[in-house]
């Protein structure tokens, strides 16, 4: 493997220079007087990139501890640890995710250029595009009305039931690109092996106008394969026959045969390939409750946004390279600063889902200790991510963000045009204003002097001090529409890749994810006698699985 020419990024050289560089003046360097010392400073560390459709995004990491000699040692750090080298063996469809044995191809899904892309020396670009227009075909038929129900009545609600990456995906974007959403259909989402989710869902819809997409890979996650059973049974008690699952059940997956196992018509099955792992199937045919939801058309601008972003971080040099950029800022406050959390916080209701998103994004993916070359990495990898829109976030636990003992550094996301710009566009300006002064307040911060000043009494001076040199990555984007949340959350996919690069770890398996899979099933059987004490476990599993059956009883 060209790409993992080594074993721990610490012992890279340019990681030595990195730390030498941190501990003589990185860890001091003050980002304000960086700003009064350097009036190029914002046009050096911040990048534009142009979508397909000439739309922009800025994205400013002008307010990142960083100055010119510790972004060239990252950049550095990239070669060394040959983060294009992987970047372009998943792009070739080469098996990176060795402990799998699977090409890593979603770039594949987003591919409106129609290249040539080959897995297996296969070209995969006709499959994709036939189970594209499959999803148009059948999409324009449900949006249209002229796919009717058992009872001859339109599709008026879909449920997508799935879990993890077959529902964080198209939960957050039907909910980003509500705006262009059609309303004559409903969106509803069930993912909670918990009976209220699915009780809760189905209690205002009705059997004769509901369409379920029993979205999963596998078709084998409990979860999912239970919480359809229980919508089969819900629509059968109106349906009665089975001949009706046809027109009311579709299935986005992997596995053929379980689909028609469960009973549905694999005409309605929407197929994608092992190569797509779940967390980025948002694009394959998990994306169909999405297609449904804002139209096919829309569907493609998302699609086309985000082979954009795929376009640029293939082809930019590091330097420019946006994700890039934002994988190795990642690295630098992580191993050198000590950092162990990521804030993303959208000033943007839309993307509200966006952080939920991103948290499997990147810590499912980064979540490793064992290197590629299968030894425990000697220094911390994967960051805890985490966030809430703002400006609500900012009434709770921005708190810790600006005042806190941690280093927690920040993504903040805007949109310069609102899509609701109610009362002369008052809330949008207001909502801006947030974004602009939360970010120059996490840098400039506030000195003894200016608390003093402002008239406190000395004992009081302390508490009101904000250290400020707390970093942030702002994002502008135009407007959210399809194409620039396609490339925002390609630009999060491709950072978490440079990071896995340098981390030198596979990003692409789930094994703690697979392992709960399993220990829940060996419980589970427990619990099915309701009164057979267990003693199998340790003492404290033993107890609260025996007191849970004394309560439930
Ligand atoms: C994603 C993970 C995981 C997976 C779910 C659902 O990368 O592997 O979140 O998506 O466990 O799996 P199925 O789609 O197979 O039901």
């Amino acid at each position: 493997m060209s790409f993992s020419s080594f074993s721990q990024a610490s012992d890279l050289p340019a990681w030595k220079k990195l730390q030498e560089l941190y501990d003589a003046s990185g860890k001091n360097l003050s980002v304000k007087e960086q700003f009064q010392s350097d009036s190029d400073r914002f046009a050096k560390f911040s990048r534009e990139f142009t979508n397909y459709d000439g739309s922009k995004i800025l994205f400013d990491f002008s307010k990142n501890i960083v100055n010119d000699e510790i972004l060239k040692l990252l950049i550095e750090l990239a070669k060394e640890a040959k983060v294009e080298s992987l970047r372009d063996a998943l792009f070739a469809g080469e098996k990176i995710n060795f402990t799998e044995g699977r090409a890593v191809f979603h770039p594949a899904l987003r591919n409106q250029s129609n290249k040539v892309l080959k897995v297996d020396s296969q070209d995969v670009t006709p499959e994709v595009n036939r189970v594209l227009a499959h999803i148009k075909e059948f999409s324009e038929q449900v949006r249209s009305g002229a796919w009717t129900g058992y009872t001859g009545k339109r599709i008026t609600d879909v449920v997508n039931i799935g879990i993890g990456g077959s529902d964080l995906g198209p939960v957050m974007v039907t909910e980003a690109l509500k705006h262009y959403a059609s309303p004559d259909l409903r969106v509803h989402f069930v993912s909670n092996i918990d009976g209220t989710h699915i009780s809760e869902t189905l209690r205002s819809l009705s059997q004769e106008s509901t369409l379920f997409l029993i979205a999963s890979k596998t078709f084998t996650t409990a979860e999912t394969t239970t919480n359809a059973n229980s919508a089969k049974k819900w629509f059968l008690e109106a349906a009665v026959d089975e001949k009706h699952i046809a027109k009311h059940f579709a299935a986005l997956s992997t596995n053929a045969e379980e689909v028609a196992k469960f009973g549905i018509d694999t005409k309605n099955m929407f197929e994608f390939e092992s190569w797509v792992g779940g967390r980025y199937s948002v694009w394959s045919a998990i994306g169909l409750s999405v297609v449904l939801y804002i139209g096919y058309d829309n569907f493609e601008k998302f699609l086309k946004g985000a082979e954009a972003m795929d376009k640029h971080f293939t082809e930019q040099p590091l330097e420019d390279n946006i994700p890039a950029i934002g994988g190795l800022l990642s690295v630098w406050y992580n191993n050198f600063f000590g950092a162990q959390t990521h804030l993303v916080a959208p000033f943007d209701q839309y993307l509200h889902r966006f952080p939920a998103y991103l948290q499997q994004l990147s810590m499912e993916s980064n979540g490793k200790s064992v290197n590629r070359a299968n030894e425990f990495v000697k220094y911390s990898t994967g960051t805890i991510l985490f966030g809430e829109p703002a400006t609500n976030s900012q009434h709770s636990f921005f708190q810790l963000v600006h005042q806190g003992t941690k280093l927690i550094p920040a993504d903040f996301i805007l949109a310069a045009k609102s899509h609701n710009p109610i009362q002369n566009n008052l809330h949008q300006r207001m909502l801006a204003s947030n974004f602009f002064a939360q970010a120059e307040a996490l840098m400039v911060g506030k000195t003894e002097e200016q608390v003093r000043a402002e008239g406190n009494p000395e004992n009081i001076v302390p508490h009101k001090v904000f250290s400020g040199n707390r970093p942030t990555t702002s994002i502008l984007a135009q407007e959210i529409t399809p194409a620039a949340l396609g490339a925002l959350i390609v630009y999060y996919e491709h950072l978490t890749l440079t990071e896995g690069a340098v981390w030198n770890i596979n990003s692409y398996d789930q094994f703690g994810v697979e392992l709960g899979k399993v220990l829940a099933k060996s419980i589970g059987s427990q619990l099915d006698d309701a009164v057979a004490k267990v003693d199998n476990h340790d003492g404290s599993t033993n107890s609260l699985i025996n007191q849970f059956k004394s309560w439930s009883a």
